[in-house]
């Protein structure tokens, strides 16, 4: 079973260093995010050294929130070389189906490189599956009637891990499938909720082969501190509630982790 406590023990230990090309929304927020976990964040954006840069990185996350066509072009180095490497890249299609550009761009991300995990919402993924739903900016708005469908059929179809979030989040190969019920409503009324925890899970799996149960331990992880953070006396709304989200995931205990852990495994 996914262990986040132990895999949060080990970052701890080993500070892996993660090598983001995010957006410029939630730049600072991510590097923030990642330090309170123990990972050591780096966004290096240059064609000129992203090969460099992430041959020496534990995971690559590719966040395509506020993409151009120079990024697109640095995301594609940094993911060969990433791969060549057997170092798992990690892509955010933020925003994917709003536009044909991010749309296109993430399927171009995915036909060329080696995607260890696809962390998006619904309707990111359903966008990159084979039956697309309308989207407005960055913001899932889809209801889908079968999301662990979806999620499963898009798994597949890429033949990655797919983690779809929202309420309860789903993380599948296609065949395994694990449901985690952690997280606040708070986490939908601050920008970068997602793309932060798809830097979170990129850190779980550098220390963690079996990228099912390190995404899976991560989800649980990050919804539970995320809990544990909307219920501190002091929180009042969403500026105070992002401050302590960095809090908690920097001070939640093994104990408190233990008591939220809401992880369950679908049959086969
Ligand atoms: P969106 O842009 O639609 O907000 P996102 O990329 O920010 O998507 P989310 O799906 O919001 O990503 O997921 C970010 C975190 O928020 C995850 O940990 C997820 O479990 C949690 N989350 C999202 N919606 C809810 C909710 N209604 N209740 C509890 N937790 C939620
Ligand atoms: N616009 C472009 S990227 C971005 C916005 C608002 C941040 C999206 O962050 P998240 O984590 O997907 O909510
Ligand atoms: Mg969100
Ligand atoms: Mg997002």
């Amino acid at each position: 079973m996914p262990d986040p406590i132990l895999l949060r023990k080990k970052i701890r230990e080993t500070s892996p260093l993660i090598h983001n090309i995010t957006n410029v929304v939630v730049t600072n927020f991510t590097a923030n995010g990642l330090y309170a976990l123990g990972a050591s964040p780096v966004m290096a954006y240059a064609l000129e050294e992203v090969k460099d840069m992430a041959k020496i990185a534990g995971a690559l996350v590719l966040n395509i929130g506020t993409l151009s066509k120079q990024t697109n072009e640095a995301m594609l180095a940094a993911g060969h070389s990433a791969n060549e490497q057997g170092i798992p890249v990690f892509l955010d299609p933020v925003g994917a189906g709003a536009t044909p550009f991010r749309t296109e761009s993430a399927k171009t991300l995915l036909k060329e490189l080696n995607i260890s995990v696809i962390r998006g919402n619904a309707g990111e993924i359903a966008n990159l599956s084979s039956s697309p739903v309308a989207m407005r900016g960055v913001d899932s708005t889809a209801e889908l009637k079968d999301a662990k469908k979806t999620a499963e059929s898009t798994a597949l179809e890429w033949q990655t891990i797919v983690c779809m979030t929202g309420e309860q989040d789903i993380i599948t190969d296609g065949r395994s499938t694990f449901i985690v019920s952690n997280g606040t409503e708070m986490l939908t009324k601050i920008t970068g909720a997602g793309c932060l925890l798809t830097s979170v899970a990129a850190a779980f799996s550098s220390v963690e082969k079996n990228a099912l149960e390190a995404v899976t331990a991560a989800c649980a992880f990050y919804g539970a501190s995320a809990e544990a953070a909307a219920e501190r006396q002091s929180f009042s709304g969403p500026g105070h509630f992002q401050v302590h989200l960095l809090d908690m995931i920097d001070q939640i205990s093994d104990e408190d982790l233990q008591n939220r852990i809401q992880i369950h495994k679908e049959e086969e």
